[in-house]
């Protein structure tokens, strides 16, 4: 395989560990702890792996340890670092003892139901240290939730001698991690399950998680595309650029980037919902900025728009939860089928209430359509096929033509667009992802050489330095409550979104007039690999805001 200049040398690269973990170490545990909601419920569907305490590593004596095998799955959408968990994980169980074995299993959950697997060995892992991507196995989106999925992935597991199976994916993967936990707990199979915080999207994390891996690495590859973008756009100055970015549900991608750009519009679909806008009203909010930036002679600009935008405007959530309801039979709890996308869109337009009828029907044809057709495996509408950034200029560019008429408004308005998701997510990590992956992943085979389940890697206090990192793990219960998910009730990792009383939020607020109507623009450039600490160890600026509180 041929190799670019930078591959080469970035292989060499070694991730640093916190310093508790570069020796032998032992687990000290917090106090009994509880789910973030509905702990009746909880602990009573999860009786063996409720309540465990929170973890911490700390040096320990050496002792003799036998080897083990261990499994594991990379689950759901990728995130720069992927490679990075799976060579500390390596490292990890190797150094438990050199005869240890790790297994992939191929295209995430399916592969331990379907069998299919590979061993990882040195010469294989070292291809793949620093690399962006997950396609050392590659991932998948099979939901592992039913029975007959555990009893088929217990035969391969009990036929390769894994007693272990990390399962590195987002707040959907991790439930399913739970679950199997639980589950294969409470058959008393010996199979320990530990999760990983995988996610650019940013929206698992809460007290025990600072944030999820591969976040860091996406916002800057975006940032820098987006300051590219800027200062094409300060040297032409015709355009208006709408940026789509990537996040399905909260909008942490797009304030981030927002942080690190200072863009002429960023919307939050958080507040959008607390302020409880409609999408005229976003649209104003947009086209007021245009025409205000037109009368200082500045026919340019950038709005940053985050993808899960659509289903924060409440009318439009009110009209999914019905959808959601509305496609699935109540039967079986599962996706009602359809012979075609005409005939789905039919039944639901049949069986919806008048008033979110009505909003469907106001809505252009392309969204209405993608919200009454099929979700993804976990009941998530698939927002990144949603095009809001041509939706939003399209209706701006209308209503600047009514300000205009109305005297309000003298200018251009020509527009781009751009959605920016996949140019992310394999990037090859920043160092902060590298050095973060490659601790949760050996901190990880530090949680099974303990003996754990149920568990989820954790590295904290990741805003000092490496050696400072805290590590550790938190039982998954701790992070769930019941939400409905395809027309029932559910336990689930409960998702993190932006807080508006957060400091990063805060922060935006205070001075998104100023880069509305100025131009402000920050160009970050690429991310660097290589040079001086404040230019390539820098932690997101949610990262910093929120620690400094
Ligand atoms: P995960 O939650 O699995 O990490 O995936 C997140 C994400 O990248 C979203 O930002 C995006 O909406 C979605 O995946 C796209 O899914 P797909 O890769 O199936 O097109």
């Amino acid at each position: 395989m041929t190799k670019s200049a930078l591959q080469i040398a970035r292989a060499a690269y070694q991730p640093k560990l916190p310093k508790a973990l570069q020796g032998p170490v032992v687990a000290k545990e917090g106090a009994a702890t509880q789910s973030v909601g509905d702990q009746a419920k909880i602990k009573e569907l999860f009786p063996n792996t409720y309540g465990l305490p929170v973890i911490e590593f700390v040096s320990g004596e050496a002792k003799q340890q036998d080897p083990i095998n261990v499994g594991v799955i990379l689950s759901g959408g990728q995130a720069p670092g992927g490679h990075n968990v799976i060579s500390g994980l390596f490292d990890g169980v190797k150094n438990i003892n050199p005869a240890s074995k790790l297994y992939g299993f191929i295209l995430g959950p399916g592969g331990l139901v379907d069998h299919k697997y590979m061993e990882l060995t040195a010469d294989i892992i070292d291809e793949y240290r620093n690399t962006g991507g997950f396609d050392i196995i590659g991932s998948g989106r099979t939901k592992l939730e039913k029975v007959d999925q555990f009893e088929k992935g217990i035969e391969i597991l009990r036929e390769l001698g894994i007693k272990a199976l990390v399962i590195i994916g987002g707040d959907d993967s991790n439930t399913n991690a739970c679950v199997l936990a639980e589950y294969y707990a409470a058959k008393q199979y010996g199979v320990q399950v530990i999760g990983c915080p995988k996610t650019i999207d940013g929206d698992l994390k809460n007290e025990q998680i600072e944030t999820s891996f591969g976040f860091d690495t996406a916002c800057k590859t975006y940032s820098e595309l987006i300051g590219n973008i800027q200062r094409d756009c300060n040297s032409a100055r015709k355009y208006w650029h709408f940026i789509k970015l990537m996040g399905r549900s909260a909008s942490h991608i797009a304030l981030e980037c927002a942080l690190q750009t200072q863009p002429n519009v960023c919307l939050v679909s958080e507040e959008v919902e607390q302020k409880e806008m409609s999408l005229d009203d976003v649209v104003r909010y947009i086209a007021d900025i245009v025409a205000a930036r037109a009368a200082d002679g500045n026919n340019f600009g950038t709005v940053l728009i985050p993808e899960g935008l659509i289903e924060f405007i409440p009318a439009i959530k009110k009209l999914i939860r019905e959808l959601n309801e509305v496609l699935t039979d109540p039967a079986t709890g599962e996706p009602r089928e359809f012979a075609s996308a005409d005939e789905q869109i039919a039944f639901v337009k049949g069986n919806i209430a008048k008033d979110n009828l009505a909003v469907l029907e106001s809505l252009p044809e392309d969204v209405a359509r993608q919200l009454c057709l099929d979700r993804d495996p976990h009941g998530n509408v698939q927002v990144s096929l949603i095009e809001t950034e041509k939706l939003l200029s399209r209706m701006v560019a209308k209503r600047l033509a009514e300000m205009k008429a109305e005297g309000k408004y003298v200018g251009k308005f020509s527009t781009q667009h751009h959605f920016f998701g996949y140019e992310g997510r394999c990037a090859a990590p920043s160092n902060y992802d590298a050095d973060y992956c490659y601790s949760l992943g050996f901190n990880a085979s530090r949680l099974i050489a303990a003996g754990k389940t149920g568990y989820m890697s954790i590295i904290k206090n990741t805003t000092a330095p490496a050696a400072e990192w805290i590590a550790g793990g938190v039982p998954i219960t701790m992070m769930m409550n019941i939400e409905r998910r395809n027309g029932a009730d559910k336990p689930v990792i409960r998702k993190a979104l932006v807080e508006l009383d957060g400091a990063p939020f805060k922060f935006f607020a205070a001075h998104r007039e100023e880069w509305a109507r100025q131009t402000a623009y920050v160009y970050p450039g690429p991310i660097q690999y290589f040079g001086p600490t404040e230019v390539c160890d820098q932690p997101t600026k949610t990262l910093q805001l929120e620690q400094a509180k």
